[in-house]
């Protein structure tokens, strides 16, 4: 193990009395997992003095990473905006009011609607790992100008996986680690990335219990490798010829489930008779493994009672991505591990990160002609998108919660493409590498500064919302996002102040009352969707507890969630027929401080919430059965003016993307070194410690090197989120727009062909 961190910290002894007091709880923004943790506030009121888990939290019970300890360093990080900001002509920026900023914002976009179609309007962003309620205002002012286009980070990763569940399930899949028996993890690490409740208590069980096993399918011996049972330590590229000869055993050696198959599986006899044409051996030596460790891994998959997989970005981010995400669930499906504990699950959304049903319907982007998949542009076209003469080009942006100057492949043309812009309006809390382009910047209130939460809610059987509270008032200057959004709308004079008068009056009187009349408006005013979420936190939002103004758009979400759901919330101990549970649900997330349980479920919900036509998991996918047959024996493509694959941008103990910006939150690894085999590191004259220059065909930079035990000959990999605060290097200086998945548009940020040398 080459890091195994704090696991828990300050949990051990249980606080005195006056500390209880003094805490006040909230979550954690740094991943998915959004953990509960308790905030005491320093004598100034405004520093994190002490941060600890938060056990009353339902889905983390306690639990922390050692990151979460540090996010003073997000909080009072010194780089705060604390005013609008506006470009001069010379490139630099003056600071001018709100009143200001509002009024020329609005006007710059409707200026781009009138000349160019609010088509021309894009928006990238929404929330990161912390903050989706901003998404749904951000929204509001985008399709208020008449936007259609958008992207966000999930179309950097996700959205081929996403495109494969629509084919599949017609829903997003999870799996469920903490009840099976075995684990399969496919380029992920969640020792460092979580991405799953109390990862590291979870591994650890499984690691520690002799009926368990666990899977890692991944070219460096990772901290979750070190504690498998099978280590696949692929070539790098290789994913999709490893996964095939995984389903091909399964197949070829009789180990499918086969009546659960016959009973729930459509297309099983198409499927199996391409597996079957599989040359295991040979497809295990493309990846440089021994054909019996690939074997012995299936045979253990499929003698498992319960088998929970997790692909991330190891291959989302890899070579013949989409393909991978088909190729694992094949592996999973042929041996039964969907609707029952420990295997895969459908969660309860209070609301859905991707609407059920096909995910992909045909449309495509309007320059690139980019398949636009679960209504994102592939963030890889965007640059295409602007820097071209074509009439449909995107004019402005607008960026919220986003950083894709240093996000997005290739820096270098992304600036460019920003540049480009009629208009580019940022809403960030810091003055970014993407607010450094803007015309006008808008400095957001932290999210602990204001009411947040996410939809990340992955947990299974129960699933758990948290709205959380402010724990301090907002930075002088800087306002939440409802209220800049709900600004610039009113500014835009789409909102007529005498109804909102007449609504927010009935709301004062009786939510079920404002909730018929807000119907009844939004009947009658079609053209009003839109920014609908902005006419609620105007109207219902004032009338909220605890100043939870923000929370307006989550009633809509309880009362669809409890009528998509009223079972699952009903289970949940919230009570109430029709839409007296929905009433109830919101009731009770404004009331939870550190989140609840909304919704308990069994195990075989799941058949029910299938999204496909027949019940049925479809397992042919056309385009993925072609490209598998397509797959060359020879294994991916290799450049010998680039003999390395580098990987750009791995998380490590201290990574958190760009939401810390300050460089002293690190204990270690200050320098984002490259990290090189020692092999390699013989071969090159590279020493611990030493510098090397990294050229990509697309950039050249100059890196500290760490000579790793745990990294294979021919893989170095680069560190994600540095490069913003003099340490390290920024990883998308040296990525490509071009280097693309086929299907998805996803990067392949995974597998950059590199050349290294040694700087003396
Ligand atoms: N500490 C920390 N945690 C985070 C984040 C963070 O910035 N820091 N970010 C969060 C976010 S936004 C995300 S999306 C997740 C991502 O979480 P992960 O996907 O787990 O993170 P990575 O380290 O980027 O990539 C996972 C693994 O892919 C491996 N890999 C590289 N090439 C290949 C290959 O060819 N095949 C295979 N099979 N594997 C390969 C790498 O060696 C690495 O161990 O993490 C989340 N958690
Ligand atoms: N080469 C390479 N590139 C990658 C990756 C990789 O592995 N390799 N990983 C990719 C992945 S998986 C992801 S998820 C992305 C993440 O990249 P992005 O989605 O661009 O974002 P983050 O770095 O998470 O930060 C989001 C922004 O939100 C701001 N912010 C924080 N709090 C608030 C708030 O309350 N309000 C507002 N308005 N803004 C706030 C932060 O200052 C930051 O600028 O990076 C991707 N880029
Ligand atoms: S696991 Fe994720 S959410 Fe939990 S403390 Fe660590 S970084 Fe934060
Ligand atoms: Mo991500």
């Amino acid at each position: 193990m080459t890091n195994t961190g704090t696991i828990v910290a300050d949990t051990s002894t249980d606080p005195t009395d006056a500390d209880v007091a003094a805490y006040a709880p909230t979550a954690c923004i740094l991943c998915e997992c959004n953990c509960g943790i308790e905030v005491r506030l320093g004598g100034d009121g405004r520093t994190f003095d002490r941060i600890r888990g938060d056990k009353a939290h339902p889905a983390s019970k306690g639990y922390t990473c050692e990151k979460a300890l540090r996010l003073n360093h997000y909080q009072n990080g010194g780089e705060r905006l604390t005013s609008p900001m506006r470009r001069r002509e010379d490139g630099t920026y003056e600071a001018i009011d709100w009143d200001t900023a509002v009024r020329e914002v609005a006007e710059a976009f409707a200026r781009v609607r009138d000349t160019y179609g609010g088509e021309s309007i894009f928006f990238y962003g929404g929330g990161g790992q912390g903050n989706h309620l901003l998404g749904a205002y951000a929204a509001a002012t985008f399709r208020g100008f008449g936007g259609r286009y958008r992207s966000s980070a999930l179309a950097q990763e996700k959205t081929g996986e996403f495109w494969v569940n629509g084919e599949m399930f017609g829903r997003g899949v999870r799996g469920d680690f903490e009840h099976c028996e075995v684990a399969l993890f496919v380029g992920k690490n969640p020792w460092q990335s979580h991405g799953m409740p109390h990862a590291r208590t979870t591994l650890k069980e499984i690691a520690r219990d002799p009926q368990r096993a666990m899977i890692v399918i991944d070219p460096r011996r990772t901290e979750t490798a070190e504690m498998a049972d099978f280590h696949l330590a692929v070539r790098p590229g290789t994913d999709a010829w490893c996964l095939a000869a995984l389903a091909a055993t399964i197949v070829q050696e009789g180990l499918t489930a086969g009546e659960w198959v016959r009973d729930h599986v459509a297309g099983t006899d198409e499927v199996c008779a391409v597996l079957r044409t599989i040359d295991v051996d040979a497809f295990a030596r493309v990846c440089d493994l021994d054909p019996q460790l690939v074997r012995g891994a299936a045979r253990r998959i499929a003698a498992a009672d319960s088998v929970a997989v997790f692909e991330d970005l190891g291959v989302q981010m890899g070579l013949n991505s989409t393909l991978c995400s088909w190729l694992e669930k094949l592996v999973w499906v042929l041996t039964g591990n969907f609707g029952k504990p420990g295997a895969q699950f459908i969660p309860t959304a209070m609301v859905p990160l991707v609407a059920a049903g096909k995910v992909y319907t045909g449309k495509t982007s309007p320059v690139a002609g980019a398949r636009i998949i679960s209504g994102l542009v592939p963030c890889n076209v965007v640059s295409e998108e602007i820097l071209t003469d074509h009439p449909r080009r995107y004019r402005a942006m607008l960026v919220d919660s986003g950083n894709p100057a240093h996000s997005l492949a290739d820096s270098n043309r992304m600036r460019e493409a920003l540049r480009a812009l009629d208009l580019l309006v940022v809403i960030d809390v810091a003055m970014t590498e993407t607010a450094q382009e803007a015309h006008y910047v808008l400095p957001a209130a932290s999210q602990y500064e204001k009411f947040e939460c996410t939809f990340f809610n992955f947990e299974f059987p129960g699933n758990v919302f948290h709205l959380r509270r402010p724990l301090l008032d907002p930075l002088p200057g800087t306002l939440p996002e409802p209220e800049i959004h709900a600004r610039i709308v009113e500014a835009a004079g789409l909102l007529n102040p005498d109804d909102m008068a007449r609504l927010r009056g009935l709301a004062g009187e009786s939510r079920l009352a404002f909730g018929a009349a807000f119907l009844e408006y939004m009947g009658a005013h079609p053209e009003l969707g839109a920014v609908a979420p902005v006419i609620l936190y105007r109207t219902l939002g004032p009338t909220l507890p605890h100043g939870a103004a923000a929370a307006a758009v989550l009633w809509n979400a309880a009362h669809r969630c409890a009528m998509t759901y009223p079972d699952s919330v009903r289970a949940a101990g919230i009570e109430g027929e029709g839409l007296e549970l929905g009433e109830a649900l919101f009731d009770a997330i404004l009331s939870s401080p550190s989140g609840i349980t909304f919704s308990v479920d069994d195990h075989e919900v799941s058949w029910t919430r299938l999204g496909t036509d027949d019940g049925r998991i479809h397992l042919v996918v056309a385009e993925m059965m072609d490209e598998l047959t397509r797959l060359s024996p020879d294994g991916p493509p290799h450049d010998p003016s680039f003999p390395l694959v580098l990987s750009a941008g791995e998380r490590r103990s201290f990574t958190a993307n760009t939401i810390f910006r300050d460089r002293t939150w690190r204990k270690k690894d200050e320098h984002g070194a490259l990290r090189v085999a020692p092999a390699d590191a013989a071969a090159l004259g590279l020493v611990d410690g030493g510098r090397a220059r990294v050229t990509t065909a697309s950039g050249s930079v100059e890196v500290m090197v760490e000579v790793a035990e745990a990294m294979r000959a021919g893989h170095v990999s680069l560190p994600n989120g540095f490069g913003i605060d003099g340490a390290g290097v920024s990883p998308n200086e040296l990525t490509s727009y071009l280097h693309r998945d086929e299907f998805a548009g996803t990067p392949l940020h995974k597998h950059v062909p590199a050349r290294v040398e040694a700087v003396t």
